[in-house]
């Protein structure tokens, strides 16, 4: 992927953005969750899980694998999508690196090929999939490198994370 995209890290709610995209860090059922799943549906309305339903009743009748991305309506949120990606769950014995950094690529793909400018990203398996955030924040940062829009935001929800990922 090429490109020269502006990078910004951020302390706060990744439902708030005004963005085009805004990444859920969503589970492969794709019909909600805790944490950004929860507050992306609750806040972004019911078109988003029906959206979502649909997807589950044609193509994903299996649901979305780790690692892949996939688009809906961003319902009431004041972006245009939701990119639903499925990140891995932390694992002390197996590396699952690479499935984190697809998410990111996969994430940023999909966003380009909608036409988007511009994208937000969660810190992906950080909270209930309990991934280390420096060690996520390393991934996500290098997987974000030349992305092909215009402008990556990542919404980091407290201090702590914010650190690990704006650390130069
Ligand atoms: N805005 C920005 N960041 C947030 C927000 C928010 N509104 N809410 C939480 N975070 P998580 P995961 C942070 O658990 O680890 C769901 O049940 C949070 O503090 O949302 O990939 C899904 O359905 C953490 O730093 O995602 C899956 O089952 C980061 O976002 C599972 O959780 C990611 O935490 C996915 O787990």
């Amino acid at each position: 992927m090429e490109g020269v995209a502006t990078i910004e890290y951020v302390v706060g709610d990744i439902t708030e953005q005004e963005v085009d995209v805004i990444v859920n860090a969503a589970n492969s059922s794709l019909l909600g969750g805790g944490g950004v799943d929860g507050a992306i549906h609750r806040k972004g309305g019911p078109d988003i899980l029906a959206e979502c339903r649909a997807l589950r009743a044609g193509h994903y009748g299996g649901g979305l694998k780790t690692g892949q991305a996939v688009a809906t309506t961003a319902g009431r949120l004041r972006a245009r999508w939701v990119v639903h990606t499925v990140g891995p769950v932390w694992s002390a014995t197996e590396d699952r690196s690479a499935l984190l950094a697809d998410c990111h690529h996969n994430a940023l793909r999909l966003a380009a090929e909608l036409g988007a400018g511009s994208i937000a990203f969660p810190a992906i398996s950080t909270g209930i999939y309990r991934w280390p955030v420096e060690d996520a924040a390393r991934i996500a940062r290098e997987a974000t490198k030349n992305a092909p829009v215009d402008l990556v935001r990542f919404v980091l929800f407290d201090q702590r994370t914010y650190e690990a990922f704006a650390r130069p």
